[in-house]
């Protein structure tokens, strides 16, 4: 049987609606496996963080978010890199090669708050909109636990908008014409599935008011060639990519195509010299007013 990639309805669907789940991407045993590797990476990141969930902030009530797990973790990089789910993400991009901007494990917790309205791309400085996350759940993923929930066709409405899903309640749906009378369609999934969404489509995800933490690891994938814009951010600061400059160095590898079997080498540890996460909570002020300013999607 051929390996299990995006179809042309798939494809479609991705381009007229922002979302689309591929039922039964990671194959077998694979979801099992890399959640146990996942959990571990998170349980490492973590260990030294003893705070209930009400002493965390409000942000941190929506998700435990560990970054660029790929970096440390070789048991996850496979994961990162994976060929199925990266040609997925190349197709529905439509474009030769992708890279990964970065990864991130978001695990909510039993009694986890809901996560706040927004588009992903204002967070990052790529002025191309040409950019899709994969969300990889290890468990069923209902209402109850927390399911993801995403505005039909939203990514192509022109709104480019940063929402401060940080300290406040992420994005005002009221406040903008486009977004005052959508409606989100909420995922179902299970482990093993996908669900690819746009960086551009507005969503959201319920609270998890069940016992056990929600599980799911995430890639954020950019079509090669895209070019860096103003903001700051690790990913792009790290390496020292120019404003303006292609986004092409060994922190955001390609991920499809490469040779099978070939995972990238570990990048160079961040410059102590440099604002990494969390430093560069610093900079968001100055990013939303840019990004505010810039407007229109590219
Ligand atoms: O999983 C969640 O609660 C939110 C996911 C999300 O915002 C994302 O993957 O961009
Ligand atoms: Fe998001």
């Amino acid at each position: 049987m051929a390996e299990r990639t995006a179809t042309l309805l798939e494809i479609e669907r991705f381009q007229q609606q922002g979302f689309v789940l591929i039922s039964g991407l990671l194959a077998g045993q694979e979801g099992k496996h890399y959640g146990d590797a996942v959990d571990r990476a998170v349980a490492d990141r973590t260990q030294h963080d003893h705070r209930s969930l009400e002493e965390k902030s409000r942000y941190e009530q929506s998700f435990q978010q560990c970054l660029n797990l790929w970096e440390d973790h070789s048991a996850v990089r496979p994961l990162s890199f994976h060929p199925r789910i990266g040609r997925a993400a190349a197709a529905l991009l439509n474009a030769e090669s992708v890279r990964v901007w970065h990864d991130q494990a978001l695990y909510k917790e039993a009694g986890g708050r809901e996560t706040d309205p927004h588009q992903d791309q204002p967070y990052w400085p790529i002025s191309e909109a040409r950019t899709v996350t994969a969300w990889i759940p290890f468990q069923s993923v209902r209402k109850e636990n927390g399911a993801v929930g995403y505005m039909p066709g939203s990514h192509r409405l022109g709104l480019r908008e940063y929402a401060d899903i940080f300290t406040h309640t992420g994005l005002d749906l009221d406040a903008f014409p486009e977004t005052r009378n959508g409606r989100f369609e909420y995922v179902d999934a299970e482990c093993g599935d996908v669900v690819f969404h746009h960086g551009l489509t507005v969503h959201r995800a319920y609270p998890n008011t069940s016992d056990l933490t929600r599980r799911v690891h995430t890639v954020i994938y950019f079509a090669d060639g895209c070019t860096r814009s103003e903001a700051r951010h690790p990913s792009v600061d790290r390496p020292g990519v120019g404003i303006g400059e292609k986004i092409a160095s060994d922190l955001t590898p390609v991920a499809w195509p490469r040779p099978p079997g070939d995972l990238p080498a570990t990048p160079p540890p961040p410059s102590p010299l440099l604002p990494g996460w969390p430093g560069w909570k610093g900079q968001r002020k100055g990013q939303r007013r840019r990004q505010r300013k810039g407007g229109n999607p590219s």
